[in-house]
């Protein structure tokens, strides 16, 4: 058999940190803190069939949703792994409404988290792969406390990014900006091992993922768009295929390894939800961080993600992200189209 270093995340991640000279370690344990959650979340989400942990809270988020009870676990493993370590100074996430201080018996550290706790939950229940989406940047504000300034930064600013994928295995992929890391985690010795070192995504994939049944509230860039992919008269002679999970984290993964593009446009029609349903902070930017990254792009289908300024901490954007000629492609029916609201 062929030799094979085992080298697991925590290795991995202090070998990127001592390639800056400054770096002090805090770094290397912050996204490790990450990886601890996920591991615990991934032990819940694989027996949730077995506990009585499926379902829902009975409450409503601050996006209007049903909060099921392992999105309400996720959440609070992923801030108890975090808030009492010195790490970060403020956090942010899908379920709560606003920014998450560190309690005051605690100290702050000079990084910001934000997250989605368990993506794609609604699903939960049908055993269809989840995920944790996570993004990190450094805190800004001059006082000893982080505020909501420290996490409204632009997504180009992120030092760190990625998530857990919690599907037939559980995988987290990482980028601090020198290439896209997955690690598979081994759960009977716990550790995430490097199983896809430097990811590189085709720049041009043969698939898209849409929920197609919005199409009649899509723009007309947007239609035409979709109705080239399934036609035949391209060089290839076949249409895209089709794959939409539903679960992002799930449908991203699976494009950025084998090419392809995603799409959840804005919905023209509906005045009450003209931006989109993904949320820039949490969602949008880490994914499109990872994605720049490992070659890819990631689009509102006038700019890159990474480069809208956030106003709120849970607003949302239209987003297009995956191969980068094909979201490239986006942005020109868009362009020739689209009359920019
Ligand atoms: P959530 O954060 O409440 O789980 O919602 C986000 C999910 C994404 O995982 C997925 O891409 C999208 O919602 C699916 O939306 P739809 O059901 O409209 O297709
Ligand atoms: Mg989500």
């Amino acid at each position: 058999m062929a030799h094979q270093s085992l080298i697991t995340i925590e290795h991995h991640i202090m070998m990127q940190e001592r390639e800056h000279p400054e770096a002090t370690g805090v770094f290397t344990g912050l996204l490790m803190d990450i990886a601890l959650a996920g591991k615990i979340i991934s032990r819940e989400v694989n027996k949730a069939g077995l506990v009585e942990i499926l379902g829902s809270t009975g409450s409503v988020n601050v996006q209007g949703e049903e909060v099921q009870k392992l999105d309400e676990f996720a959440n609070s493993t992923l801030i108890d792994s975090l808030d009492h370590t010195g790490r970060v100074c403020i956090m942010s996430s899908e379920e709560d409404s606003n920014a998450i201080e560190i309690p005051p018996q605690y100290p702050c550290g000079g990084y910001t988290a934000a997250f989605d706790p368990l993506d794609g939950s609604s699903n939960i229940d049908a055993n269809v792969p989840v995920g944790t989406i996570f993004s990190i940047h450094r805190k800004i504000s001059k006082g000893p406390r982080g505020d909501e300034d420290d996490l409204l930064q632009v997504g180009r600013r992120q030092v760190a990014a990625g998530y857990i994928i919690y599907g037939s295995s559980t995988m987290m992929v990482y980028t601090t900006g020198n290439g896209v890391h997955g690690f598979t985690l081994d759960p009977s010795v716990g550790e995430f091992l490097l199983s896809h070192p430097n990811i590189r995504t085709p720049r041009r994939g043969r698939t898209y993922s849409a929920n197609e049944s919005n199409y009649h509230h899509w723009s007309e860039g947007i239609r035409r768009y979709v109705d080239r992919l399934k036609e035949t008269d391209k060089p290839s002679g076949r249409p895209y295929n089709a794959r939409y999970i539903g679960s992002l984290v799930a449908d991203f993964h699976r494009n950025l390894l084998t090419g392809g593009v995603f799409l959840y446009p804005a919905d023209v029609k509906d005045p009450k939800k003209p931006t989109g349903k993904l949320r820039l902070l949490y969602e949008a930017a880490p994914l499109a961080f990872v994605a720049e990254h490992a070659g890819g792009y990631a689009s509102d289908g006038y700019q890159p993600i990474l480069d809208l300024e956030p106003m709120s901490l849970h607003q949302r954007v239209p987003l297009f992200i995956g191969s980068l000629d094909d979201v490239k492609e986006i942005e020109q029916y868009i362009a020739e189209h689209d009359k920019r609201s």
